[in-house]
């Protein structure tokens, strides 16, 4: 017994270690002690941890080199991320960590980069009774307590809808679960750091401090999408008091990256469900009847399709249910990425896509309207209905656009049919629609996403792609879309 609990003890270090090294990375140029040089260093530091998150940096230092420094080995590839970086949000391109790289930088909030899909903490650190307490000791000036309340009981409804576990709320002495606001120092020795950066942490399960959870008291928690969702904070916080690591699954609940959903629309995804179902087994509560978790796509799978393909600035996004995958020529992996990270106005799925190369914008539709985007900006005026270019009223959903650069058209395709757009005259070709496989013989019916490239058109349809010269209209060859996205 106490020998088990002392080894527990030993894996909390580590994972509040973890946390400590974290801070350390997140802080960057926020600290005014710092001689130049320090400051370059953190930089980079800060650096490498972004393009970890947003540009998969692989580990470049080799595994024994204690003796070496980090940022001396790895500048070299960092350069070329940031390099990248700078190429997807219009900066000059450098390969350097300018100002104003830093500053879209530090834009989106840090977190720690992990590397397997759910992971749990080391030696299977877990409750082990079913029945857990938990105390709310303070609350927030920014949030009424009823809200509060509710926040923290939905966020744990997510963990018990799916495994044996039940949280019973105590109003007195110690729970398993001690939940409290605090700032700065705030009397465990891992203190928060004002606005932003750290939000909260939760001690891995064990007697004492072991899964209490502190909420950063400086941040604005909200119910809603301003601020920070206290019940997505939370519920990730309690995955970690239940003993779950950080996940690599961009739609996993434990994934290091905050990206707002409300509390209706909020489910688990399969990867958060496999994780704690791994310590505590499957949920025998067969009245409550929860929404069924949701699936990350899978790259290599024999039926993947795509809903939407396009080219931007020199990258091609392959966007499929509430995801997208990002392929950069240079770059041998392909990185998967939820829409709404990105794009948190943009509807969580998307029909077609195409880049308008003269404006340097990209374009998305889902169903009848489209919004042009620029970075992570989405242009003012947007959305506008698709029948504002031409297309009749009666068309509901588009479901593949293509633009063709030497041409300046653009193709839109609905059903067994598609329009040609004249960019450069702003106006519907004449003439048009016209049947799909009139004009390009083999495809029959509707396609589900195209783009056009260097005198091509290729077409998606389910698994397969069909490649087209758009000339002479004819087919040249077959392949399985797995290609494109590392598979
Ligand atoms: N806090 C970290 C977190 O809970 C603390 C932490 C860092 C940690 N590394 C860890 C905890 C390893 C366990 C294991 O992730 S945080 C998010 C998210 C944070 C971050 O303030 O950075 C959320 C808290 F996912 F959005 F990045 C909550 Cl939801
Ligand atoms: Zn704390
Ligand atoms: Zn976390």
């Amino acid at each position: 017994m106490l020998l088990s609990q002392s080894s527990a003890e030993n894996k909390t270090m580590k994972c509040l270690w973890f946390s400590v090294l974290f801070v350390t990375l997140c802080i960057s140029s926020a600290v005014p002690l710092l001689s130049e040089v320090e400051k370059n260093e953190e930089d980079w530091q800060f650096a490498e941890t972004y393009l970890n998150r947003f540009y998969k940096l692989e580990a470049s230092v080799p595994k024994d080199t204690t003796k070496v420094p980090i940022n001396y080995v790895s500048k070299r590839s960092l350069s070329d991320k940031i390099k990248r970086m700078q190429e997807f949000f219009g900066l000059r391109v450098t390969g350097n960590l300018d100002s104003a790289t830093m500053e879209v930088m530090e834009k989106p909030r840090c977190g720690v980069p992990d590397v397997a899909e759910y992971n749990l903490f080391p030696r299977k650190i877990k409750w082990m009774k079913n029945n857990l307490t938990y105390r709310i000791t303070n609350y927030t000036p920014g949030l009424q307590s009823d809200h509060v309340d509710t926040a923290i009981w939905k966020a744990f409804t997510v963990w018990s809808d799916v495994t044996p576990l039940n949280f019973t709320r105590i109003y007195e002495e110690k729970a398993d679960i001690m939940i409290s606001f605090g700032g700065q120092e705030h009397g465990d020795n891992y203190p928060f750091d004002g606005p932003d950066g750290l939000l909260a942490h939760a001690f891995p399960p064990a007697a004492g401090i072991g899964g209490d959870t502190h909420f950063d008291a400086d941040e604005t928690w909200t119910m809603g999408p301003n601020g920070y969702s206290l019940f997505l904070v939370a519920a990730h916080e309690f995955g970690h008091a239940l003993g779950l690591a950080h996940s690599r699954d961009p739609g996993a609940l434990m994934y290091p990256t905050y990206s707002y959903t409300s509390m209706d629309e909020f489910r688990l995804s399969w990867d958060d469900v496999k994780g704690i179902q791994a310590l505590y087994g499957e949920s025998k509560k067969m009245l409550r009847k929860h929404s069924s978790p949701q699936k990350t796509p899978n790259r290599c799978s024999h039926k993947l399709s795509f809903d939407a393909v396009a080219n931007f600035r020199g990258e091609m996004f392959f966007f499929k249910d509430r995801f997208f995958w990002r392929r950069n020529a240079q770059l041998p992996e392909v990185e998967l990425t939820l829409i709404r990270s990105f794009w948190p106005k943009l509807p969580a799925r998307i029909n077609a896509a195409y880049e308008n190369r003269k404006g340097d914008f990209l374009v998305v539709i889902n169903r009848n309207k489209y919004w042009a985007i620029n970075g992570y900006d989405i242009m003012p005026g947007y959305p506008k209905y698709i029948h504002r270019l031409g297309i009749p009223k009666s068309v509901r959903k588009i479901d593949a656009a293509a633009h063709i650069e030497e041409t300046s058209k653009t193709l839109f395709f609905a059903g067994d049919q598609y329009w040609s757009y004249d960019e450069a005259k702003r106006a519907m070709d004449e003439g048009y629609p016209h049947l799909i496989a009139d004009d390009w013989p083999g495809i029959s019916g509707r396609v589900d996403a195209a783009f056009a490239q260097r005198g091509y058109i290729y077409f998606f349809h389910g698994p397969n792609e069909f490649l087209f010269t758009i000339r002479q209209r004819q087919m040249i060859s077959v392949q399985r879309i797995n290609q494109w996205v590392g598979c």
